[in-house]
């Protein structure tokens, strides 16, 4: 369908563009074609007259391209369809740029879309033959009507029918104003667009015939297949290579797994271990607590026993102080019974005496005085012996009490002892 036209340029001062200028009756066809060469149509020359059934050919330069610029003759439709005749001349346009044109530009007044402007692309495709499309590019003539907006906002409020014109030919698109023929800037703008249209096709139109069509059907088929083939070993290779992913990611999952396992089980062990030693010490500490404990209990136990023994010994030597007082105390009772019978005794002897014996008042004075003498001495005496007495009693009774205090003392430490080793023996159990 398309041809590369390696050395179109090639050898030319400028490059050569050549451009079809097609639309529907007073779209802008002569106009746009001045305002691309930067002429008149007045004077320009034609190669086939100047009668709007024709196309009219031009030549010129502009912006450093020399332009081939071939304007398609009125379009006049009948039953919907482009005229016999019409499309006949039309089709001529491909004879007068020869070598195939650069470019299809299908003029679209701003603001004039109608229901013809939608079947244009499927008439161009039967003129020209499929593949025109691509080459084709729409071109807003009455660029002033936009009154300064973009053309994507005029796009926006126009009929979707025309978004869908422009995206048959693959987008490109680009206004004009035939107004300001001096504004140069976007006739460049429109070559350029021109030339990466070229660029993309990699070069300009050519019309194939049957043979040629079959040759690039198989050259497509070819191609097509060549592409599955690419693909398929694209998709093998990238099974493979995903598989080998898969199985190095899984790998070193694997051997990640492992390691972490084998930190994990190193881990377990140490602190098992850990544990294990904890314990072992606790056993052992508590074993040395309950072994000192006891040992302590034995103390404690021997401690007691002491204490009983003490205990018995003191009690024992009470009972027998206390025994030893008593006879001392009963024999001293004796001893004053005994005493006081002897001197009874003695009183009612020098009573006789005296009633007998004795008959002047000297004799009897100094009898009596004698008497009193004794009396008195052996009542001092008796006196005396008394306090001594009591002094020794008084003494006994305080080592008495003593005794008392030191049993008493003794109990509360055997008590004390008691209660310390029934504490021991909690402990233990
Ligand atoms: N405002 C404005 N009018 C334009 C513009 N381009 C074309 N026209 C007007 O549109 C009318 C038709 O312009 P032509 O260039 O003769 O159109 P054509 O497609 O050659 O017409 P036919 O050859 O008869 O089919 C003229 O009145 C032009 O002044 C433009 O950019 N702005
Ligand atoms: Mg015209």
């Amino acid at each position: 369908m398309t041809d590369v036209l390696p050395g179109s340029h090639a050898g030319t001062p400028e490059p050569e563009l050549r451009l079809v200028l097609l639309g529907t009756i007073g779209c802008g066809k002569t106009l746009s074609g001045d305002t691309l060469l930067g002429q008149s149509s007045s004077g320009s020359p034609s190669s086939s007259g100047s009668s709007p059934r024709l196309c009219q050919l031009r030549r010129g330069a502009s912006e450093g391209r020399r332009l081939t610029v071939v304007e398609a003759p009125r379009w006049y439709w009948s039953g919907g369809h482009m005229e016999a005749g019409v499309r006949k001349e039309t089709e001529r346009a491909l004879e007068l740029a020869a070598q195939g044109p650069h470019a299809f530009l299908l003029l679209v007044p701003v603001g004039q879309f109608t229901e013809v402007e939608r079947r244009v692309p499927a008439e161009l495709e039967e003129v020209f033959g499929e593949g025109v499309l691509k080459h084709t590019l729409v071109l807003f003539t009455c660029g002033d009507y936009l009154m300064g907006r973009g053309a994507g906002q005029y796009l926006e409020g126009e009929d979707p029918g025309l978004r869908e014109v422009i995206d048959r030919c693959g987008g490109q698109y680009h206004v004009i104003n035939n107004r300001r023929p001096q504004d140069r800037e976007q006739v460049r703008e429109l070559l350029e667009k021109v030339e990466n249209m070229v660029q993309k096709n990699r070069g300009c139109y050519i019309r194939q015939n049957t043979l040629q069509r079959e040759m690039e059907e198989q050259a497509m088929g070819r191609e097509r297949e060549l592409k599955e083939n690419v693909d398929k070993q694209a998709r093998e290779r990238e099974r493979e290579l995903k598989e080998k992913v898969d199985e190095q990611a899984r790998e070193r999952e694997r051997e990640l797994k492992e390691k972490v396992d084998e930190q994990a089980r190193g881990r377990e062990r140490e602190l098992k271990e850990k544990v294990e030693e904890q314990a072992r010490g606790r056993e052992r500490e508590l074993k040395e607590k309950v072994e000192e404990q006891a040992r302590e209990l034995k103390k404690v136990e021997e401690q007691a026993r002491e204490r009983e023994r003490e205990l018995k010994k003191v009690e024992e030597q009470v009972r027998e102080r206390e025994r030893e007082l008593k006879e001392k105390v009963e024999e001293q009772a004796r001893e004053r019974e005994r005493e006081l019978k002897r001197y009874k005794v003695k009183e009612e002897k020098e009573t006789v005496l005296e009633s007998r014996h004795v008959t002047n008042t000297e004799a009897r004075r100094y009898c009596g005085s004698q008497k009193r003498e004794v009396t008195s001495n052996s009542a001092i005496e008796r006196r005396r012996e008394e306090e001594r007495e009591e002094i020794k009693r008084g003494e006994e009774s305080e080592e008495m009490e003593n005794w008392k205090e030191e049993l008493e003392k003794i109990k509360k430490e055997r008590d004390e002892i008691m209660k310390r080793k029934e504490r021991l023996h909690l402990t233990l159990l």
